[in-house]
């Protein structure tokens, strides 16, 4: 195909667009581009080509109507950041928490695997905008791929289609270029698999030329390449020189009995329950929560000094396993909607999923892996990163203010991991610099949204590991700036919660979900002045009897060792952090250090 030809069919008139994709096209030798309306038919079109793959199995349409399942290939299942790199013209700013590899060499590696890589397929063209395309300067980007799944899914999780490509054509819009290839070219006459892949993998990000080059994986995070790639990694790129933040953060919003709103954004790592928190249907009488975000909060000082944030996003990718009617009913009700995607959960004989922790397990399904699955099998249903993949728009408590471009004023910053000792249940941080400090030593066991060990501890600093798009010290510096260089007193508070703690017989010691409500109302009543707090080493803890535990089945012993600030254990935190701190060089700022300092001294030395 040569470039002439591709271009009469261009449905722009936006020269960067059509020499982006003629490139990409040169390169790449689909056989056909098509480019993305976002139109019924369209998808319609697309779950059609999958099903005839046999990428997508229809569900039944009278449980899940105009949904699908799907199974990825076994090898390609969750983020891979050992193959995420940042390609930074200095390798001083991808340093030290990221890969790096000079951008000339890796696009020399990486032109020698997309040559000829779509050979046999389509090249499917995604104008996207994250955030709202009618916002002051909307956030496009061009996603080209290969891969019918990943177009099918980008509808659900961004707003796409015709609508922005003209917008970007009036505009003449800067945009995120995006190139996405599985790596699974097929020759003449050569059947297709049902989830084409390459065991080589590489997710790259070009911070100076906003530019993300994903290949070799259809899967979530690596694919989807508005999600982490763009709205977090090339984005915080971005909220640096311009100043604002790009957060892997949910928002909610909280109204109390008598009215009072307030708007909370929480930062935990991939699979700590940002989606349930998100959702989160109270257990205390009168309080409700409203849903703006699960994932990702983009957020700027406004005029007024407050820290305003919006969901760049369009859909939910939530992880199945343990999403139930108990633990988050709001996200039961909205993928029963329909109009999702399902992928490594298992598929049941009468047409729908399930998976581990739903209700009524069924007799007989099978399982992610394509094999016959029945509760006494050994092995699991569904992997345990496998995810539904839903329309926010479906979900009943989404605030009103998911569609104002202006985003909401945030009142508290919640960062949390997954901690099973030494981590109260909540403590607020006692300024900006110390919030900061927090979320900079955020610490969380792993999980399985990422390839590797499950349940070591690491560090994840405002659980932005894998999404830091620059030297992770120059993001500590930018957050101290943000604190600095605004009214301290109109910024968010900063508080800091761990559900997860447990036992000495390794059960939790908080029953989480829902009665995080508790939490919650703690953390707005304290802004409020209305509960007390006490002072200690590591921040304020509630007060004995400023947490509401009415109607709660807890005993005062199981909750004093919920909130229990243990010097010992916290003393044995403090060579970690300085080992983590002393990654960072020179290129910490000292803020952090005297942090550090002023914990060690208040513990005693
Ligand atoms: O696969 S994603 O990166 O989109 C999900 C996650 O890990 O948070
Ligand atoms: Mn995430």
């Amino acid at each position: 195909m040569t470039a002439t030809q591709t271009a009469i069919t261009h449905p722009t008139t936006h020269q960067g667009i059509i020499d982006f994709v003629n490139e990409v096209a040169e390169l790449t030798q689909p056989d056909r581009i098509y480019w993305c309306t976002g139109s019924d038919e369209e998808w319609t079109e697309l779950t059609e080509t999958l099903m005839s793959t046999g990428t997508f199995t229809q569900l039944n349409p009278a449980i899940k109507p105009n949904s699908f399942y799907a199974a990825s290939d076994p090898i390609d299942v969750a983020r891979v950041e050992d193959r995420t790199y940042i390609c930074s013209v200095d390798e001083r700013d991808a340093g030290p928490t990221n890969n790096w590899m000079q951008p000339d060499k890796m696009k020399d590696l990486m032109r020698g695997l997309y040559a000829g890589c779509m050979r046999g397929r389509t090249m499917y063209v995604i104008p996207f905008v994250m955030g709202h395309l009618d916002a002051e300067k909307p956030m496009f980007g061009i996603e080209v791929t290969d891969s019918a799944y990943v177009t099918a899914s980008m509808r659900v999780m961004s707003r796409m289609g015709s609508d922005v490509l003209a917008r970007m054509d009036e505009l003449t819009a800067d945009f995120v270029q995006a190139v996405h290839s599985v790596g699974h070219p097929l020759a003449e006459g050569q059947a297709d698999v049902k989830w084409p892949c390459n065991d080589t993998k590489y997710i790259v990000q070009f911070p100076e030329e906003r530019t993300i080059w994903s290949y070799g994986s259809g899967y979530g995070g690596n694919a989807l390449l508005g999600k982490k790639c763009y709205a977090l990694r090339i984005a915080s790129v971005m909220a640096r020189d311009e100043g604002w933040l790009a957060e892997h953060m949910l928002i909610l919003k909280l109204t109390s009995p008598e009215g009072t709103v307030k708007y909370i954004a929480a930062a935990f790592p991939s699979a700590c329950g940002k989606t349930n928190l998100a959702m989160l249907q109270p257990t205390i009488p009168g309080w409700t929560v409203e849903t703006l975000g699960d994932d990702i909060a983009w957020m700027r000082v406004g005029a007024d000094g407050r820290l305003w944030a919006v969901n760049p996003e369009f859909g939910l990718f939530g992880v199945a396993p343990g999403t139930n009617e108990h633990t988050n009913p709001n996200a039961m009700r909205t993928i029963n909607k329909g109009n999702s995607v399902f992928t490594n959960v298992a598929l049941t004989e009468d047409g729908d999923i399930w998976w581990e922790g739903l209700e009524n397990p069924p007799a007989k399904a099978t399982s992610w892996k394509g094999e016959p699955w029945t509760p006494e099998s050994e092995e699991l249903s569904s992997h345990a990163n496998s995810r539904y993949c839903t329309p926010i728009k479906q979900c009943d408590i989404l605030a009103a203010e998911y569609d104002d471009p202006r985003g909401v004023p945030i009142d508290a910053i919640l960062f949390g991991g997954r901690r099973k000792t030494t981590v109260p249940l909540v403590f607020e941080a006692r300024d900006w610099a110390h919030g900061t400090f927090l979320g900079a030593t955020l610490s969380s066991e792993t999980t399985a949204a990422a390839v590797g060990q499950v349940g070591v501890v690491r560090r994840d600093p405002m659980a932005m590991l894998p999404f830091i798009g620059y030297n992770a010290g120059d993001y500590f510096s930018h957050w101290i700036s943000i604190g600095k260089d605004n009214d301290a007193a109109k910024l968010p508070k900063i508080f800091y919660v761990n559900w997860f703690r447990r036992d000495d017989e390794g059960g939790f010691l908080w029953p989480g979900f829902g009665e995080n409500s508790r939490i919650l109302k703690y953390v707005v009543e304290r802004m409020d002045g209305l509960v007390a707090a006490v002072e200690t080493p590591i921040g304020h803890v509630p007060a004995p009897g400023s947490l509401d535990t009415d109607g709660l089945d807890m005993t005062e012993e199981a909750l004093a060792a919920a909130l229990r600030v243990d010097v010992d254990e916290w003393k044995a935190e403090i060579p970690q952090i300085q080992e983590w701190f002393e990654k960072f060089g020179d290129d910490l700022p000292a803020v952090l250090w005297t942090e550090l300092d002023g914990l060690r001294a208040r513990l005693g030395g």
